[in-house]
């Protein structure tokens, strides 16, 4: 049998943000089985559960496999096939019809989390097209980290594993499930089986936690207050760094005053962690030389995510972690192509100007929409109407804050086509649906962009079904419709040539090759300086007159005002068995989270009289779902945690599958927004629950 086995070498994608790499055995353009690769960079053999089933995305039996045609209403669940020539031309000529009535500003581009090359290709559409509008989920994921680090050291301070630390935080971050930005935790728990300490900062006694010197029980959307807790102990115990802070800081005395009234004490009230095991988790960051703090989504899932950032980066600067091995670093990129020419930014110039978002006068470098501000400019004409939208790779419906903003919105368009691999709620409302080929089934290159400094060969291992596409491959025909035909290629292929030719090599040799890294070069600053105005790490900001910032991290308030009538604090964690909103339709995975669960305390469950398995009606200020009881006593009893992105693949497509019933963003709300990014409140809302009857 094993025989008539070929087994080639790829990395995994699209389940998450990728990095493992698979060995995948191929008999007749079949993957028989995906097992990780002990030679693998970043996974070192190892291999997750939606690794294991994601070749069940490719012969699963309703995946989308022809183009499609709304033949109802929007939204009736009714569809006629029609070809790819019929496609094209439906959705080109749909986008030039707005852009003649209403400029080119007013056709939005989707995307969601970043899942391969042809998210550069999607921002590359619309620079060609004229629209400054790309929408995505960066103001929940990563932008806030990326871009205050660029404003407050020059660069994005990633973890650094794959040298030694002393110790390492994880703020936030639950990276043995997640893996966040191919943070693969094998590397992470090699370091620990060789004595790294571990500090973790979650509401919930996560995994590592069993690992940990010191866990912080935070009380949700409350990480603000703690870093400035941190830094006040750091500060007044002089526990920092003095010659880094001396020589490459600039701030400091306004931080240290600043931040002399977050005593341990104040800081405990508002975080309920107890004010020793602050000073304690403070002092052994200070000490541990080197030290890393591996920090996840929760820092950018509530208004203040700015302060946030911007106080843990304070963090890294004054114990003189930043840039070091085995700290928080800027990661170098290969040779390979600037984003800017591959995107084709020049033919955009004022993009800045006449974005959306310029409007609302969010922090400059963000480039991307925040849905919020689309939806605003859908429905309410804000700052101009937007009437059309190309999404691909992307589930708004479930993935954007407040979802019935986003139903409206959807169905307020003049025209909505989508690209994906299933029918999900959001292309359920389309006029036009594509179908998309996925990983596997073309050559790819993962990472492009993501920061980390390395990007990794996702060669194709089988052949689509017929007319699936590769997301590049529609991008790219339908360029040639919508904008200059001779800044498209001939075959969509070229675009991985162009990102490795910078490297001297073609895809085929970069693929032998398996991934290509940034040289490893620390310390850049102590040649050139900081990135920044002052060439120094700005504990306190210099631009901040400037661009209206903040110039000192604050704690201002909760995310959300406490309200006797929600009297608990609901957050949320990604599933180990999803992403986000995808893949449910996957029995192998369903089988294993058969049920959207919601994390109580036992405690809190006898007092409200529910028991492990019972439906639950959770309710916050914005809206209702249900979900199923998971009794636990590693979550605090003032808080529950709720599962995000579900929906039912198995329901009916004229309701869109019950986006509503279980869907956390029904119970979020885009009313109260962080200015610099656009950022609505995610986790830390208040709530009540029910036993459902
Ligand atoms: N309340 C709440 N909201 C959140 C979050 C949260 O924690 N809580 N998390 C936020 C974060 S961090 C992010 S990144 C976003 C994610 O938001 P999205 O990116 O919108 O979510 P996904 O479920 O990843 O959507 C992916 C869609 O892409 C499709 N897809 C998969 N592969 C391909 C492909 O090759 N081609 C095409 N065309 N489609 C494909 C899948 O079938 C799926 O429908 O959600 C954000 N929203
Ligand atoms: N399996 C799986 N992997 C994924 C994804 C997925 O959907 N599923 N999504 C991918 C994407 S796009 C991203 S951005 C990353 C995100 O990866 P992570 O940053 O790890 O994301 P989360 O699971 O949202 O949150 C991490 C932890 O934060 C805790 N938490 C909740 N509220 C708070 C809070 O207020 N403060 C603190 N300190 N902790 C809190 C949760 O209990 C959870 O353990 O994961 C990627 N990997
Ligand atoms: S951790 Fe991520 S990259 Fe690795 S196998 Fe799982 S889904 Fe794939
Ligand atoms: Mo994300």
């Amino acid at each position: 049998m094993e025989d008539n086995i070929r087994w080639m070498k790829t990395h995994c994608a699209r389940m998450d943000h990728g990095g493992c790499s698979l060995l995948v055995g191929v008999k007749d353009n079949q993957i028989v089985r995906v097992k990780g690769d002990p030679e693998g960079y970043l996974s070192k053999g190892y291999i997750c559960p939606k690794g294991v089933a994601s070749p069940d995305r490719l012969t699963h039996p309703d995946r989308l496999r022809h183009p499609l045609k709304r033949a109802g209403k929007r939204g009736e669940g009714k569809w006629e096939r029609i070809t790819w020539e019929e496609a094209l031309q439906e959705v080109a000529g749909n986008l030039l019809e707005i852009k003649e009535k209403y400029g080119p500003k007013a056709v939005a581009f989707g995307v969601g989390m970043p899942k391969g090359l042809e998210h550069f290709v999607l921002i590359r559409l619309a620079n060609l097209f004229g629209s400054p509008n790309v929408v995505a989920s960066q103001d929940v994921c990563h932008a806030p980290r990326e871009i205050t680090g660029i404003h407050t050291c020059g660069f994005y301070p990633v973890a650094d594993f794959h040298h030694p630390s002393k110790l390492a935080v994880l703020w936030g971050s639950n990276i043995t499930s997640t893996n966040e930005e191919g943070e693969i935790n094998s590397l992470f728990l090699e370091q620990v089986k060789n004595g790294m300490e571990l500090i973790v900062i979650d509401p919930r006694r996560i995994d590592t936690v069993k690992k940990a010197r010191i866990w912080l029980q935070i009380r949700p959307g409350t990480d603000n207050a703690l870093a400035l807790g941190f830094l006040n102990v750091i500060i007044s115990e002089g526990l920092y760094d003095k010659e880094f802070v001396e020589k490459w800081t600039a701030g400091f005395s306004d931080l240290a005053e600043h931040v002399k009234d977050f005593t341990p004490e104040r800081v405990s009230e508002i975080t309920w962690v107890a004010s020793e095991l602050i000073r304690d988790a403070a002092r052994c960051y200070a000490q541990a030389k080197p030290a890393v703090i591996q920090w996840g989504n929760p820092i950018e899932h509530n208004i203040f995510t700015f302060d946030t950032a911007r106080a843990i980066i304070c963090l890294m600067a004054i114990t003189g972690n930043l840039d070091v091995p085995g700290g928080n670093m800027e990661a170098k990129d290969p040779q390979i192509v600037g984003l800017g020419p591959f995107v084709r930014a020049d033919l955009i110039p004022d993009k800045h100007k006449n974005m959306i978002s310029a409007h609302h006068r969010v922090i400059p470098r963000l480039m991307t929409i925040a849905p919020a501000y689309f939806r605003k400019a859908v429905l309410e004409g804000i700052p101009y109407p937007v009437k059309g939208f190309y999404a691909m790779c992307c589930n708004p419906l479930l993935t954007y804050a407040d979802s019935r903003q986003t139903y409206e919105a959807l169905m307020k368009l003049d025209f909505l086509a989508v690209a994906d691999i299933f029918m999900t709620p959001t292309a359920a409302l389309a006029d036009i649906v594509l179908p998309a080929a996925t990983h596997f089934e073309f050559d790819d290159i993962g990472h492009l962009g993501i920061g980390h400094g390395y990007i990794l060969a996702r060669p194709k291992v089988v052949e689509p079904p017929e007319e699936c596409w590769p997301d590049m491959k529609i991008m790219n025909e339908l360029g040639k419709r919508i904008s200059p035909p001779e800044l498209w290629h001939d075959d969509y292929h070229t675009f991985v040539e162009d990102v490795v030719k910078p490297a001297g090599l073609t895809y085929a040799e970069f693929v032998e090759k398996g991934y290509l890294k940034g040289p490893d070069r620390f310390k850049s600053y102590e040649k050139k300086g900081f990135k920044t105005p002052t060439g120094k790490a700005e504990l306190a900001l210099s631009t901040a007159e400037k661009f209206k910032l903040t110039p000192l991290p604050q704690y201002t308030d909760l995310p959300e005002d406490d309200d006797p009538a929600y009297p608990l604090l609901l957050t949320s964690a990604k599933s180990r068995f999803f992403l986000h909103s995808s893949y449910r339709w996957l029995e192998r995975l369903r089988k294993l989270r058969p049920h959207p669960l919601l994390e109580m305390n036992p405690v809190t469950a006898q007092k409200y009289g529910i028991n492990e398995g019972d439906e639950v009606v959770i309710e916050t200020k914005y809206g209702r779902i249900t979900q199923v009881a998971r009794l636990t006593d590693s979550i605090d009893p003032r808080v529950l945690c709720a599962a995000h992105g579900w929906w039912f693949p198995e329901g009916r497509p004229e309701t869109q599958y019950d986006w509503e019933k279980s869907n956390f963003n029904m119970l979020t709300s885009t009313g109260k927004l962080g200015r610099e990014y656009g950022t609505p409140n995610l986790k830390g809302l208040p709530c009540r629950i029910s036993r459902k009857t």
